[in-house]
């Protein structure tokens, strides 16, 4: 306090002390975790970014949500591995470099630089000796290794279908980056090709991935639950074969099988191979032409019960199995050519798709579930009891739907025209682009042998650099121009051969990132085993609900296959999990074109680092989204020099003993300390830092109208502000935590201990009515037995006085904060 003089004492500078300490902090090197520490672990994981650029008020706020639960494990005791890196492969960099006329890798390391940098001026905690980038050949060798590895289980397969392809992107899409049938990146209207492409059968692990949900849904986000249970789409109904007339059998997929006699027609997708096998001669120009069409139709636009439907007549008849009727065979958009069998039964009656369908080509329509008296409507999907369903061998009339599902089931089954089924909405994830940013597929294609792995040790398969070379999408990727790179011996028979020119989705490069970090340096093997089993699964990971399905789903299902290879010892990667807000500006979006960008460099320079990421996580719950034109970086910098001047005023000496202090301000901090803890765990974090606020309030007037500043109580409260608040405000904890006379860091000290008698409250008021109306109040102790409580009350002069010359008719006592007497 000598050496300080009255202007400095009053307010500090956040600019002058934020180099000092990233010295302090770089020197010390305070969050590199140990993987031999003896201390019980914990993974705390963020998502990592892509370079696109420097960081930004979205990174900041992820940023400092995530530091506060690492830095409070740390505080407790655990050795936290907290690692950053970067997902820096993708159509990102690669639309940026083109733009600029630059090569990606130049865009992205520049980035990577800048944004490294970022992180560490914000006081982040993480543990850069771990530090990856996906682009990396010592990361991308080992993504294609697992490649290999999911190739050789029959994980990782090529065929030939309709794919969603972005004509602005001129690459493939997988059906999770289409988003209402446009383009996740660019927003272009996503259309179908025909195309041969790689992907990894995820669909092997729907059934476990849907199952596992259910134990992860109490500690992550119910929308992400909810989106992976949809996008997964499990359903339950049957395949029932249909005998086609000069034809191949054809087999459908239904969830209503009790509907089977009201089939009225068939309906094939149109851009299925089966639509093309079984069309006539007489109607194939018909059906030509109709296929152009749908080919530019998405999804989505396709499955709408909005949209007027169209379709043709394929010139087929295939036989109903309940009633040997011959139903004519369609082709329509509406049935999708990837899922089901890509062919269904239709039921006018009882579907709406296929009602307006059977309207439009009129075609019959039969009703077999009864429809309420009053139903004015036109498909009827509710219960109710079925009609106009039975043969000779079997009817379902009267029965309710779940009961004729099953009756029909078993007929079906006995006649070998049907079995029961369980179908999955997801399909096997597309993982292969036509772009050149990405790492390649160490697959060479040889015109004798086929498709040949890469062996092992020729690994990586490294990306030409391609300098100078034009990158911009033609269709044909820039690799499968190459022609020095693509054209190889054949590594099986030594012939003449082409790489496999299309790279791999960035999906696939964050699938496994959370394992690399725990051995980021193995140069022998993808992950140490043993490591991620002792850091792992991941005991947070906090990111964007942007991710709820595709990063998400693709990272379990990679876990789930590591599992079964042996190579880690868990099959769900993230125990919980937190999804962030979004910051925006004004009521909207931060964008360009509206204008109503926020710098985070400029909030930074005005109000200082600890007061932006204050200022972030006490705006509201983690979940909520931030409006930042609502937000005050002033009130958090004023709040912040008001917690730092409590550690200029503390006389006390270091280690002075609290016990003798001032009580009521000692209850305070243990109050503060103890909830402080709870709300962390529970990812409360606004609601702690409110805590820390009150602390300072009550150590204010502690010091200024109380015990007075040399009161240990006094230093006590500011050493907690000080710990406490180093989850947000690195910065001012630090400062403040040098002024109370303590080496630095305060990050990697102890989470303040709490005397659990001061948590005890000493006195609670309990209120004693007679006949309802409050006679009086007493000041007990909150663990008073009832009878003595009883006693206490009935001896209250004001009591007796309401009783007086009436009979107690009976006492009840809440103890301890309520006594009524009934006379
Ligand atoms: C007859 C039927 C009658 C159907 C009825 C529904 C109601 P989920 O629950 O999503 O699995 N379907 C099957 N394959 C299809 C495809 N490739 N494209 C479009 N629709 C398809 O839905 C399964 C139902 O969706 C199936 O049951 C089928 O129509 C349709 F009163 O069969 B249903
Ligand atoms: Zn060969």
């Amino acid at each position: 306090m000598s050496d300080t003089d009255e202007a400095d004492d009053q307010r500090y500078d956040p600019a002058s002390v934020e180099q000092k300490w990233q010295q302090v902090w770089a020197d010390l090197d305070p969050f590199r975790a140990a993987d031999d520490s003896p201390r019980e672990k914990r993974y705390a994981l963020t998502m990592f970014p892509y370079p696109s650029g420097d960081l930004h008020m979205g990174h900041a706020e992820v940023f400092a949500l995530h530091d506060v639960a690492a830095r409070y494990w740390w505080l407790r005791g655990y050795e936290v591995l907290n690692p950053m890196g970067f997902d820096s492969f993708g159509l990102n960099a690669e639309n940026a470099a083109i733009r600029d006329n630059e090569h990606p890798a130049t865009f992205t390391y520049a980035n990577i630089a800048i944004s490294t940098e970022s992180c560490k001026k914000f006081g982040t905690s993480f543990d850069w000796s771990r530090t990856l980038n996906t682009s990396d050949p010592e990361y991308y060798r080992w993504t294609q290794w697992l490649f290999l590895k999911f190739r050789e289980r029959g994980l990782a397969y090529r065929k030939e279908s309709p794919v969603n392809w972005c004509p602005v992107d001129q690459t493939v899409l997988a059906n999770e980056q289409v988003i209402d049938g446009h383009c996740e990146r660019c927003g272009a209207e996503v259309t179908k090709r025909e195309l041969t492409q790689w992907y990894f059968k995820i669909t092997e692990y729907a059934q476990e991935l849907l199952d596992n949900l259910d134990v992860l849904a109490p500690t992550w986000p119910d929308r992400v639950i909810n989106a992976q249970r949809n996008w997964i789409g499990r359903s339950e109904g049957a395949h029932v074969t249909f005998e086609v007339v000069d034809g191949e059998p054809l087999t459908v997929y239904t969830t209503r099988p009790d509907t089977l006699f009201g089939a009225t027609f068939m309906v094939v997708a149109a851009d299925a191979h089966l639509a093309a096998q079984l069309v006539t001669d007489e109607q194939r120009p018909a059906y030509d032409a109709y296929l152009e069409e749908v080919r530019k139709a998405s999804d989505i636009e396709r499955l709408s019960t909005e949209r007027p439907k169209t379709g043709v007549f394929l010139g087929r008849y295939a036989v109903n199995p309940v009633n040997g009727e011959q139903i004519p065979i369609w082709a329509a958009d509406y049935v999708l050519p990837d899922y089901g069998t890509g062919a269904i039964m239709a039921v006018p009656a009882q579907d709406q798709r296929d009602w307006e369908f059977a309207q439009k080509f009129d075609l019959p329509i039969v009703r077999t579930v009864q429809p309420p008296a009053d139903w004015e409507g036109e498909a009827y999907v509710g219960p109710g009891p079925a009609v106009n369903s039975a043969n000779d061998e079997i009817s379902l009339d009267g029965m309710e739907v779940d009961e004729a599902k099953t009756a029909i089931i078993g007929w079906l089954e006995q006649q070998r025209a049907g079995t029961g089924a369980v179908n999955f909405r997801l399909r096997d994830w597309l993982l292969s682009r036509q772009r050149y940013w990405g790492a390649p597929i160490p697959i060479v294609h040889c015109a004798k042998c086929g498709e040949v792995p890469v062996p092992e040790d020729q690994l990586p398969v490294l990306l030409p650099e391609l300098r100078g070379a034009d990158l911009t999408p033609r269709g044909v990727s820039p690799l499968a121009a190459a022609e020095d790179w693509v054209n190889v011996d054949c590594p099986s028979c030594g012939g003449p051969a082409k790489r496999d020119s299309d790279t791999m989705d960035t999906f696939v490069d964050s699938s496994w990132y959370f394992l690399r970090y725990c051995s980021p340096h193995e140069t022998d093997r993808a992950f140490d085993t043993d490591l991620v089993n002792a850091w792992g699964p991941c005991d947070v990971y906090i990111g964007g609900v942007e991710h709820a399905v595709l990063h998400l789903l693709y990272a379990r299902f990679f876990t789930m296959v590591l599992n079964d290879m042996g190579l880690v010892g868990f099959r769900e990667p993230f125990s919980a999990q937190l999804n962030q807000g979004t910051v925006i500006n004004e009521g909207a979006k931060m964008s360009k074109s509206k204008g109503n960008g926020v710098r985070l460099g400029e909030q930074l320079a005005a109000f200082g680092v600890d007061a932006v990421r204050l200022t972030l996580v006490f705006a509201g719950p983690p979940e909520d989204d931030i409006d930042w034109a609502d937000m005050s970086p002033t009130g958090s910098v004023r709040f912040l020099q008001r917690a730092w001047r409590l550690s200029g005023d503390v006389t006390s000496p270091v280690g002075a003993d609290a016990s003798g202090g001032d009580v009521e301000l000692r209850r305070a901090t243990a109050h503060a300390v103890h909830e402080a803890g709870e709300l962390v765990e529970g990812f409360r974090f606004n609601v702690m830092i409110a805590r820390v606020m009150e602390l300072v309030n009550a150590t204010r007037k502690a010091i200024d109208s109380g015990c007075g500043p040399a009161d240990p109580a006094v230093r006590e409260a500011a050493e907690a502000v000080a710990i406490m608040l180093s989850l947000v405000a690195p910065y001012t904890a630090e400062e403040m935590w040098s002024r109370l006379g303590h080496e630095p860091t305060v990050a990697r000290t102890s989470w303040p201990s709490v005397d659990p008698d001061l948590l005890v409250e000493s006195s609670v008021t309990a209120v004693v009515q007679v006949q309802g109306k409050v006679k009086a109040r007493l000041e007990v102790s909150p663990d008073i037995a009832a009878s003595e409580l009883e006693a206490l009350a009935l001896a209250e002069p004001a009591v007796a006085r309401a009783i007086e010359g009436r009979e107690v008719r009976r006492v009840i006592v809440r103890e301890p904060s309520l006594v009524n007497v009934v006379v």
